[in-house]
C-alpha cells in the first residue's frame, strides 16, 4: 500500500471514529440527571432549558444533603449534576468526587457576586456555581405567638409543646444547641456533641413537625405556630402575610450556599455545563427567585427583582446578623446522624 492510501485510509479510519464518537457524545448530552433540593428548581426553568436546547431534564430530589450524599456516593445511580451545600461541596472536592467545571463553558460566570468566587469552600468556583444562598431562622406566626422570640432558648419552650415545626436535619438541630452552649457550629468534636446531646433530648419532645421539604405548610395552615425553617419558606410566608416575622437567632445561625456540582464520571457533562450557564442568566436567574425567594446571588438577576422582592426580610437579611458558613466535620457527620437517630427513637 502507498503512502498516501494508508494517511487517507487512516484518515479515514479517524473521521469515521470522530463521527461515532460526535454521535455517542450527542446522544449522551440529550438529558441530564438532576438530582437537586425538593422546593428548589422551579419547573418553568426546566422546561425553558429543554425548549432551548431539546435536552430532556431528569430531576429527581431530595431532603437533606446526607440523603444526596448517600445516594450519590452509593454509585447506583448516576446524576450529571447535584446541588450540595458549602460543606458538601467542601468534602466532595476533598473526596476527589466532582468534575473540575470548564469556565469556557460558562460565559455567564461574571453575573454572579465576586464575593461568592472568594470563600473558601471553593474559591474562584473551580468546581462549583452557587444556585442560592440563605439562612436558618425563626418564624413566627405574631398573631399566636405575642411574647418576643429572639433565638432558640425563646423558641424552644415548655409552653409551646406541639406549636414548632423544624427542619428535620441533624446538623443543623445539632448546632442551635450548641449555640445555645457558645460552641460554634464547625466545633462539633465528641465532647461537645454531648453537651449538646441532653438539649437536643429535651427539645425534640417540644416539636410537632419535623419537615424540611416544606415547613412553610403547617404554619400557613395553622397547624404549628413557630418554626425553625429555611430563609426562602419564611420568605414566602411574609409575601403571604406579615403576621409570619422571620428572626435570625440571636444564638447565631447557618448561612448556607447551595451549588451546582458536575459529579466525577457523570455522562453528561456538556449538558450539565449547559444547564448551569442557563441559569448563570440574569432573566432565567430571576425566575429562580421568583418561586423560591432565597438570596440570589447573580447580581443582574438581583437587579431585575422588584423592590417588594428585594424588601423581604427573609430572603435579604437587614443589619448585621450572626452567620457562619459550615464546614466539612468528616466523621463527626456520621456521628450526629448516629446521636439524632438514637433521640428520636426515644420519642
Ligand atoms: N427547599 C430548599 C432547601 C434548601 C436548603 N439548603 C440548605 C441546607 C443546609 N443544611
Amino acid at each position: 500500500m502507498s503512502l498516501q492510501r494508508f494517511v487517507s485510509r487512516c484518515l479515514a479510519v479517524a473521521v469515521a471514529a470522530a463521527g461515532l464518537a460526535g454521535a455517542s457524545a450527542s446522544a449522551q448530552n440529550k438529558e441530564l440527571n438532576l438530582f437537586a433540593w425538593s422546593e428548589y428548581v422551579p419547573q418553568g426553568v426546566i422546561d425553558g432549558f429543554t425548549a432551548e436546547t431539546g435536552i430532556k431534564v431528569n430531576y429527581e430530589s431530595y431532603a437533606s444533603n446526607e440523603e444526596m450524599l448517600s445516594k450519590l456516593l452509593a454509585g447506583a445511580t448516576k446524576y450529571d449534576l447535584v446541588q450540595p451545600s458549602e460543606y458538601v461541596v467542601e468534602a466532595l472536592i476533598k473526596q476527589d468526587a466532582l468534575e473540575p467545571l470548564d469556565h469556557g463553558k460558562l460565559s455567564n460566570l461574571g453575573n454572579l457576586d465576586p464575593a461568592f468566587g472568594k470563600m473558601s469552600h471553593d474559591a474562584g468556583h473551580r468546581f462549583s456555581v452557587p444556585w442560592m444562598s440563605g439562612t436558618v431562622g425563626i418564624v413566627v406566626n405574631t398573631e399566636k405567638v405575642t411574647e418576643p422570640i429572639r433565638g432558640y432558648a425563646d423558641f424552644f419552650q415548655e409552653k409551646f409543646k406541639n406549636r414548632l415545626v423544624v427542619l428535620d436535619d441533624g446538623r443543623e438541630i445539632v448546632t442551635w444547641a450548641m449555640a445555645t452552649e457558645g460552641i460554634g457550629p464547625n466545633d462539633v468534636t465528641d465532647a461537645n456533641l454531648e453537651r449538646a446531646k441532653p438539649i437536643v433530648r429535651k427539645w425534640l419532645k417540644l416539636v410537632k413537625i419535623f419537615d424540611s421539604d416544606s415547613p412553610k405548610t403547617s404554619l400557613l395552615n395553622g397547624d404549628t405556630d413557630l418554626g425553625i425553617v429555611w430563609s426562602g419558606e419564611a420568605a414566602l410566608l411574609f409575601a403571604e402575610d406579615a403576621k409570619f416575622q422571620y428572626i435570625l437567632p440571636i444564638e447565631g445561625t447557618h448561612q448556607f450556599i447551595d451549588s451546582l456540582a458536575i459529579p466525577k464520571g457523570a455522562k453528561n457533562a456538556d449538558a450539565a455545563h449547559q444547564f448551569i450557564n442557563y441559569i448563570l442568566r440574569p432573566e432565567v436567574s430571576k425566575l429562580i427567585s421568583d418561586d423560591f425567594p432565597y438570596t440570589n446571588p447573580n447580581t443582574e438577576a438581583r437587579k431585575l427583582l422588584t423592590d417588594e422582592q428585594r424588601n423581604n426580610p427573609a430572603s435579604y437579611p437587614q443589619g448585621d446578623p450572626k452567620l457562619d458558613l459550615f464546614h466539612d466535620i468528616g466523621d463527626m457527620a456520621g456521628k450526629i446522624d448516629a446521636m439524632m437517630t438514637q433521640l428520636k427513637s426515644e420519642l
